[in-house]
């Protein structure tokens, strides 16, 4: 018997699918089908997956070629994969040609032609989002980077309110309401005091909006902003990346499954001396706590809810700007506490403590990529390791791209909920409620 395996994620199952899957069943008597998982892809770059994998699975078994389907995990499996099942020929498209010859070794290798003309990413792009940018060209490098990482959604211009001369080749909009007319959302990008108006402008002309972290520093305007978008069915997304990103993800979803048993406290600190930089960074977007609760915040939240019983500040100033500042909250059964600072440094870890052991993810635990399950046992402690991608951001335009094209409105990953009690922790501290100045 020959048998036959073959690998690929099978997005948006399509006729050059079908066409590979029936010529690999046709080059032996048995054809194993390796559909690859959410997170390998994630892995090897492919962000913009639209299927589940279930679905993935499901359209490969209706074609009724595969003898049996796996799931392609991690980088290395096909070897593993054909000594493990007597594989006799590996086989992918013509699109590969060149890039699987060292599994000769272990079998023959099949390109077969690729079927001209359609592509996963052809179907994906073809309704794709167009997305206006308000806000500065500085930020523009960064973003277009990440950007190109990302299908499902185009540029159509950008709209810069200071003035400055255009840098960038992308179309430049002079008024945001001729920008609002090409495009169905936008990436808000402008200092924090600058932010509203451009988002209930957005939002009121039925545009979905992607903005910078904190969303909103004032809770009567939060409240609008969200009723709005409640109201129009519109996405209203907080960019903050460390909720997008997969390790990240994970760290949550371990912590709350009881490997630690109850958390008791999480200790989350973000940290920097901003030196030259430091007033630019307070114009754009305010001191400590505006500048960096978000992300502290964002953990403490995820891991212990947004029902905390009490909450204090303690602030130092510089020429009337809190340049370090730490927030002790109470829940019920745990306390949390969080440290950032726009002049001052400490060690930028996240120490999660429960009733079985501890989590420890190291400095810049923000960008999540490694973390440790510590236990009084140290025989059982457990090291996770991830990929940050990038500067991250591809995580949150990915997001962004498909909860607009599910209609998918409270975002799951990162909630109006967490946004609002964010928003609340930040209001409550410009009133100067439970504010202790050193
Ligand atoms: N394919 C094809 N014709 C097309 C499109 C795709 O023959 N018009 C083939 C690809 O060459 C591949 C299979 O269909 O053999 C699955 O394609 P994808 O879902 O795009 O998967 P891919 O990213 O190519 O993954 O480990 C995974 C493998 O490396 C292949």
């Amino acid at each position: 018997m020959t048998k036959v395996i073959t690998y690929g994620t099978f997005d948006l199952f399509h006729e050059g699918h079908y066409k590979l899957l029936q010529r690999a069943k046709a080059l032996g008597d048995y054809l194993i089908v390796a559909v690859t998982s959410d997170y390998f892809d994630k892995c090897r770059g492919k962000f913009n997956v639209h299927d589940s994998l279930m679905a993935r699975v499901k359209n490969v078994e209706k074609t009724g070629f595969a003898d049996e389907i796996i799931i392609e995990e991690y980088f290395g499996q096909k070897i593993d994969d054909i000594k493990k099942y007597g594989v006799d020929i590996f086989t992918v498209g013509s699109d590969w040609v060149g890039h699987f010859d060292y599994l000769s070794e272990y079998c023959k290798v099949v390109y077969l032609d690729r079927t001209q003309g359609i592509s996963s990413t052809q179907i994906r792009n073809s309704h794709n989002i167009k997305l206006g940018i308000i806000g500065n060209e500085d930020i523009l490098k960064r973003f277009l980077d990440e950007f190109n990482y990302v299908s499902g959604m185009e540029i159509a211009g950008i709209y810069c309110n200071n003035k400055a001369k255009p840098k960038s080749e992308l179309k430049q909009f002079i008024d945001v309401v001729s920008l609002f007319e090409e495009v169905d959302a936008v990436y808000i990008n402008l200092p924090l005091k600058e932010r509203f108006d451009f988002m209930k402008k957005a939002l009121l002309a039925g545009k979905h909006v992607l903005t910078e972290f904190p969303f909103c520093n004032n809770i009567e305007q939060a409240k609008e902003l969200l009723d709005i978008a409640s109201s129009k069915k519109l996405v209203l997304m907080e960019g903050l990346k460390t909720a997008y990103c997969p390790a990240f993800g994970k760290l949550i979803s371990l912590a709350k499954s009881g490997v630690i048993g109850n958390i008791l406290n999480v200790e989350a600190r973000f940290t920097q001396i901003l030196g030259e930089h430091l007033q630019e960074q307070v114009r754009i977007a305010g001191g400590s706590i505006e500048s960096l609760a978000a992300y502290p915040l964002l953990v403490i939240f995820k891991l212990l809810g947004t029902k905390y019983k009490d909450i204090k500040f303690a602030s130092h100033y510089e020429n009337g700007v809190d340049v370090f500042s730490k927030i002790d909250f109470i829940f019920d059964g745990a306390i949390a506490n969080a440290t950032v600072a726009i002049n001052a440094k400490a060690e930028g870890n996240l120490v999660i403590t429960g009733t079985k052991g501890y989590i420890y993810v190291p400095a810049p635990w923000w960008k999540t990529d490694y973390f440790e399950v510590r236990y009084e046992d140290i025989n059982k402690n457990t090291k996770y390791f991830y990929k940050f991608e990038g500067e991250g951001l591809r995580y949150e335009l990915v997001e962004f791209v498909r909860s607009i094209q599910d209609g998918r409105l409270d975002n799951i990953i990162l909630t109006r909920d967490e946004i609002f009690s964010e928003c609340m922790v930040i209001s409550r501290y410009n009133e100067q409620s439970g504010v202790q100045a050193f």
